[in-house]
């Protein structure tokens, strides 16, 4: 059930699922917890300056592919379209898309922080004056149900940022195959790849000079301090990323210093030195690594764009 449905009490349902999923990933041999969970009010406003390093080109050169080519990318979608965009954050992609859009009957952004939602509603409202937007507060990793009364309009899916690469093959498959559900029947995608490239350039992404991401990692423990009564030393931990070739992807962790206990929603939880919680997975794909997800997935992958240097591909897949 999407957000949506049970808007009476979302603070409460999103601290008890944070709760129970921080003491499950806390617990296994290999400590872990879900990446979703970096994305609070905090954690967004760290992502945003993220995206503004000189390391991390993915934002940077998917706003340029998506500006040199957003009339060829829309040109299927010219009669009157619902724009479903999956982890919206701050919309600053799609106001490329809208702005060549004429025709769109609704915009639908999904995501599960309420202050990205509200941001970018004001931001939106301001510069298209009349647009039906129609945000979801929901976690786009459980199938979602769309309003139905957007039913009679075909579907034009988003999913920029290369998030996808945050879910091992197996989960973006399912992921892919759900979202061809929600936007069923006619639907098409446009979703943001992220590409295997040198690994120099890639750990330096996940690993920025002035210490923004670590600080983005961090906040994970901080979040647990401020929500779950934890009690971690934010000076006991350090920030790590790595690229792992045989699976293709960038780790990120949080390595304990030394040996240490902390407390976390009444447990107390052990740390051995150099013993890491695993935060994230991004995984990179070539153009034909992603087809084959996308095909897996039901979909036919149609166009690719790329920037100069082939450092992010955006992708079109359609439902046969
Ligand atoms: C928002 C998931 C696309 O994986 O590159 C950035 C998140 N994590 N730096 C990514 C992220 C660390 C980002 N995505």
């Amino acid at each position: 059930m999407s957000k949506a449905t049970e808007r009476s009490a979302p603070f409460l349902q999103q601290a008890d699922d944070f709760a129970v999923s921080v003491l499950d990933g806390l617990s296994r041999p290999k400590k872990s917890l879900p990446c979703r969970f970096f994305y609070d009010a905090k954690g967004s406003a760290l992502f945003e300056e993220i995206t503004r390093q000189p390391e991390y080109y993915p934002t940077r050169v998917e706003v340029g592919i998506l500006t040199d080519n957003a009339m060829q990318m829309l040109d299927g979608a010219l009669g009157e379209t619902v724009l479903v965009e999956f982890g919206s954050g701050s919309s600053v992609k799609t106001e490329i898309l809208l702005g060549h859009m004429r025709r769109l009957h609704a915009y639908v952004p999904i995501d599960i922080s309420e202050s990205a939602l509200t941001d970018a509603r004001e931001r939106l409202t301001a510069r298209f004056s009349g647009l039906n937007i129609q945000a979801l507060l929901a976690d786009f990793s459980h199938p979602i149900k769309l309003p139905p009364e957007l039913a009679p309009w075909p579907k034009l899916g988003f999913f920029p940022g290369s998030t996808i690469g945050n879910f091992v093959p197996a989960e973006a498959t399912r992921l892919l195959r759900a979202m061809r559900e929600t936007l069923s029947p006619r639907g098409k995608l446009i979703i943001g790849v992220d590409l295997k490239k040198d690994v120099r350039q890639l750990v330096a992404a996940y690993d920025d000079a002035n210490g923004v991401t670590a600080a983005f990692n961090l906040n994970l423990l901080a979040r647990m301090n401020r929500e779950l009564d934890a009690t971690f030393d934010l000076q006991a931990f350090r920030h790590a990323a790595t690229y792992e070739p045989f699976e293709g992807r960038i780790e990120m962790h949080l390595v304990s210093v030394k040996d240490q206990d902390v407390w976390v929603a009444g447990r107390k939880i052990h740390f051995r030195a150099a013993e890491t919680i695993h935060t994230e997975n991004a995984y990179k794909y070539t153009i034909e690594e992603f087809h084959l997800i996308a095909q897996a997935a039901g979909w036919a992958p149609l166009r690719v764009w790329k920037d100069d240097l082939s450092l992010f591909s955006e992708h079109e897949l359609v439902a046969p």
